[in-house]
């Protein structure tokens, strides 16, 4: 396919409530939104690299560089026949996942869309409707925090995930546990803990916790593995897992025992696949985490979320427990029973709504 056009939106989200984690305060969410335009045909990306370098170095500034300078280079005005021959040039990039994920998203779009396939489809994957849970903030109490639990368990969320640092932790889980003994719960620490936490993190052994996501350093694979043999609850790593080449070394040390996918994290689709693959190979059950997407990036993980080893509930929320508007119709919802129901129109499966696009807009660059 001939690339004629692209396009790069910084836009900027407000959050109907701020998001509260040991990382900071969120209360719009910043991300890139990538467009395509091939042969009458468009595809749409989203990468979510943030206005601040503290879940990962990137930042919109630097993926928006990446990306100018380096990724769309390569492959705008050329023809390209596959989404691998696109994206092969930008592997000399080291890192920048993000900015490398969210033109990998647009570009599989394109080409599912001029296939006529959804992108589930064309990733491999095999339900039309996808588990999902819901991901916390940190509470200013825990009187606010059982409140808030009880409204999304009322919309039909399947797990609870509260984000926790230290001095907000097991008094938060225990009193979570206390009063739903029965829910999938489990915690995400984003790197705010070390070795030294090792008897705190025993004593959660006892709230019968799905999974502790990320307790320790953001790049580290050596500390997780001595703290997931000393508890029983299984860690989860986010942040430390860049590639497969990562997922291995974390597996074949013991460092967790169950894996979240992020595609932006790992550089795309394609890799996430790869991680997904080898974990379903080794009995590693993996979930999909999410970054706060609009309904461009949302789409892109449900459509990932609908393969078989994406067996524990996700990170994908409905649009509404983010945003009062989404900016694709029809934006995404949650089934009273906990699901959310996976596009099955070409590409990403969701139309953009390009007015709404344009409001959220703080800058925007094209390339021909
Ligand atoms: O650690 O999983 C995380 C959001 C931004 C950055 C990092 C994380 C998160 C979330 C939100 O937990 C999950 C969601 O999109 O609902
Ligand atoms: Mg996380």
């Amino acid at each position: 396919m001939l690339i004629d056009k692209i396009e790069l939106y910084h836009v900027k989200l407000k959050l109907t409530s701020p998001f509260v984690t040991s990382l900071g305060v969120e209360t719009d969410v910043e991300h890139i939104i990538i467009r395509i335009d091939s042969e009458g045909l468009t595809g749409w990306g989203e990468s979510v690299a943030e206005s601040t370098p503290f879940y990962s170095y990137e930042t919109i500034h630097t993926a928006w560089h990446i990306l100018r300078d380096f990724i769309i280079p390569q492959i705008i005005g050329k023809n390209i026949q596959s989404v691998h021959e696109a994206i092969e040039p930008g592997s000399r990039v080291r890192g920048h996942m993000m900015a490398k994920a969210g033109m990998e998203a647009a570009i599989w779009d394109l080409f599912a869309k001029a296939e006529n396939v959804s992108l589930s489809k064309t990733l491999g994957g095999t339900r039309d409707r996808i588990d999902v849970g819901v991901s916390i903030g940190i509470q200013s109490d825990t009187t606010e925090l059982i409140k808030k639990t009880d409204g999304y368990l009322k919309e039909g969320y399947k797990r609870i995930k509260i984000k926790i640092a230290p001095g907000k932790d097991l008094q938060y889980v225990s009193v979570l546990r206390k009063e739903f003994p029965e829910i999938l719960l489990q915690v995400d620490a984003n790197s705010a803990y070390t070795l030294d936490d090792l008897n705190l993190f025993k004593t959660m052994d006892q709230y019968n916790l799905l999974l502790i996501e990320q307790p320790l350093g953001h790049n580290d694979i050596f500390d997780h593995s001595k703290l997931q043999r000393a508890i029983r609850t299984p860690i989860c790593l986010d942040e430390s897992i860049h590639s497969l080449a990562d997922t291995r070394a974390a597996i074949e040390l013991d460092s967790c025992r169950i894996i979240n996918i992020k595609p932006g994290r790992v550089g795309g689709f394609t890799e996430a696949k790869l991680i997904h693959d080898y974990c379903q190979s080794q009995n590693i059950p993996v979930w999909h985490g999410g970054m706060l997407e609009s309904g461009i990036g949302r789409a892109g993980n449900a459509a990932l979320a609908s393969l078989p080893n994406f067996t524990l509930p996700g990170d994908i929320s409905a649009s509404k427990r983010y945003y009062k508007e989404d900016i694709v119709y029809p934006e995404f919802a949650i089934t009273p029973d906990g699901k959310i129901t996976v596009p099955t129109k070409p590409g990403i499966g969701v139309e953009v709504l390009l007015d709404k696009l344009e409001k959220v807009t703080v800058a925007k660059e094209s390339f021909r």
